[in-house]
């Protein structure tokens, strides 16, 4: 039986992948923000699988190590880590974005998927097995028009990931990335900063990729045999080609 750690499990992507893996008996740490949301997923979720979850912000770099180091000991071989957790914040140009707004995306997408990673990792090194699933996007590949430093946090999730591969290679642990193109979740609500209407608009047109559909390619890259590694796999809605070329009707 394996055991999977997922942040960002409250919602979207995360929570879709953590209802596929209970599905397939993998045991389940779920972290988020959210602590009620995050209760009542493991309760239902604790129907077919164990569950126990762990309310932290990924960007709270003290909190992110004491909450994963307080573990007990039947949880603490983990062996699929899904660094999930990530925000967009606005999409406006560089002369107009806020800061504040960049600040957050580095803090969450890059420096959070950090201090996760280093708070996983040392118990895979010294069991010599384990698989990182890192979640990245289009816009870690392509940059485009106003995505500025949201695409410059998805590129480092890009090279991070590539980084941790080549490292992480002697131990026996796999490195995935997940490199998702349009997705219907609340992302675009959190990027617009709840307007509706804006968000809405993102999706007006084509059918986007559902959180569900991410979660399938997910599970498939960790449950291949043990000596295949899906090393990154980009996923898009049939009717985007690329960051910004998408077919609307
Ligand atoms: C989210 C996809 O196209 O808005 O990472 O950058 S996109």
């Amino acid at each position: 039986m394996k055991i999977a750690l997922i942040t960002g499990a409250t919602s979207g992507i995360g929570k879709a992948t953590a209802e596929i893996f209970a599905q397939h008996n993998i045991h389940l740490i779920l972290c988020g923000r959210r602590e009620d949301r995050l209760h009542e997923l493991a309760q239902v979720l604790s129907k077919s699988v164990k569950t126990t979850t762990l309310t932290f912000d990924v960007s709270n770099r003290e909190d992110v190590f004491k909450q994963i180091e307080s573990l007990p000991d039947e949880w603490k071989n983990i062996d699929i880590l899904v660094n999930n957790a990530g925000n967009a914040h606005g999409l406006a140009s560089t002369d107009k974005a806020e800061l504040a707004d960049w600040e957050a995306m580095i803090d969450i997408n890059v420096k959070g998927l950090m201090y996760v990673s280093k708070a996983v990792i040392p118990q895979m090194v010294e069991r010599k097995t384990g698989h990182i699933v890192n979640l990245g996007s289009i816009a870690g590949k392509e940059v485009y028009p106003n995505g500025n430093a949201y695409c410059a946090s998805k590129f480092a999730v890009d090279a991070l990931n590539d980084g941790m591969r080549m490292d992480l290679v002697q131990y026996g642990i796999k490195v995935t990335a997940i490199n998702p193109g349009l997705v219907e979740t609340e992302f675009s609500l959190v990027r617009f900063k709840g307007d509706e209407e804006k968000a809405k608009n993102v999706y007006k047109g084509l059918t986007p990729l559902s959180a569900q559909d991410v979660a399938e390619v997910i599970y498939f890259a960790v449950s291949r045999p043990a000596h295949v590694n899906i090393a990154d796999v980009m996923v898009l809605p049939t009717a985007q080609a690329s960051a910004t070329v998408v077919v609307r009707k």
